[in-house]
């Protein structure tokens, strides 16, 4: 009888340590990020936030929110009742505005001394977040990398992709306005990898995706990549053409006339990506990489070289992420061009 209780006893000190071990693993386990927003153009502290939770674990007394300016914690008595909580004014301690042309929005945890999740939000220029229109919300995509505008919101339960795709289509033309068959377009990445489409005899391409923030690009073998950041809306559809330059030596007259920088590609980035440059003649070249304050951080090339389509890689691996700039110096020219490093 005595050994039947210490066996429970046992047993219970057994599940309180498996339960403790489950707390603490689930700790690990980043239990919010940021779901949907939606915000009111004309009114920035008229707002709702959805939450996703990754897990069970009800911490929600940790957690509070703050915009760049404004700090507001979690009432007491909110509890996770399902994968998604809806965060309103009301269900804060203090209050808070969003600045719906830019903010930028932290989910912390007191208890861990971390931050949760970050959003960039309304901040087009970075390309790392669109601005969402009043009764349009801001969704995150299932990659958790990207956000995409939703014409008919979700608050409170999972993201869709209903009205919240666009059309892109275009051309890719050669120099001399001639089509560019079987050129490769790529719209960005989703979860799945890249997707493409191949241009038809007439040059032309076209995409319904997601809206989001995306890098387009065109290329072909033989000719330099050209690409674009560009807005998809919902519900709607933007033109892009493509003009694509021969890096064939051999055709003069469709090249560059002057040393030329390229907007590097994939852009934004994680964490390598390539920078093409062209030059008109032999020189000394240095492509030197900035930080967003203009530090110099690395070199990634100082020689001579030939004239012509070159080519080189920089590794963002060691750095942080955020938006750098690129330089390429000769003794006669300087360009320079922006890129986003997201990890
Ligand atoms: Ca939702």
């Amino acid at each position: 009888m005595k050994n039947n209780y210490k066996k429970h006893i046992f047993k219970i000190i057994l599940l309180i340590i498996i339960i403790f071990s489950i707390n603490i693993f689930s700790n690990i386990i980043i239990p919010y990020n940021f779901s949907e927003i939606l915000l009111d153009q004309t009114d920035s502290s008229n707002w709702i936030i959805e939450l996703y939770n990754d897990n069970d674990l009800d911490r929600s007394e940790f957690y509070y929110l703050t915009s760049k300016s404004d700090t507001a914690y979690f009432k007491e008595n909110m509890n996770l009742d399902s994968n998604y909580i809806v965060i309103t004014i009301d269900s804060l301690k203090s209050s808070f505005s969003i600045n719906p042309k830019g903010d930028i929005i932290k989910l912390h945890d007191t208890s861990l001394g971390l931050v949760l999740d970050i959003i960039l939000f309304g901040n087009v220029e970075n390309y790392l977040i669109s601005a969402p229109d009043t009764n349009q919300s801001m969704n995150i995509y299932k990659s958790k990398y990207r956000w995409y505008l939703d014409n008919s919101p979700t608050i409170g339960k999972a993201n869709d992709l209903e009205n919240a795709k666009g059309n892109v289509d275009g051309f890719v033309l050669d120099n001399l306005g001639n089509p560019v068959q079987y050129a490769r377009v790529i719209y960005g990445e989703d979860y799945n990898g890249q997707i493409s489409d191949t241009t038809d005899s007439n040059g032309y391409y076209n995409f319904n995706h997601i809206a989001a923030t995306i890098e387009i690009s065109a290329s072909k073998n033989n000719y330099v990549i050209i690409d674009s950041i560009i807005q998809i809306l919902p519900d709607d559809t933007i033109a892009i053409n493509f003009t694509l330059y021969s890096s064939n030596n051999k055709n003069n007259q469709t090249i560059p006339t002057k040393h030329t920088l390229f907007q590097n590609y994939p852009n934004p980035f994680n964490p390598k990506t390539t920078i093409d440059y062209y030059l008109v003649k032999s020189a000394n070249v240095r492509i030197n990489i900035y930080d967003i304050i203009g530090s110099k951080i690395k070199t990634l090339i100082n020689e001579n070289q030939s004239s012509g389509i070159h080519s080189i890689q920089f590794d963002g691996n060691r750095f942080a992420s955020g938006i750098y700039y690129y330089q390429l110096l000769t003794p006669e020219y300087s360009e320079v061009r922006k890129m986003v490093l997201i990890k």
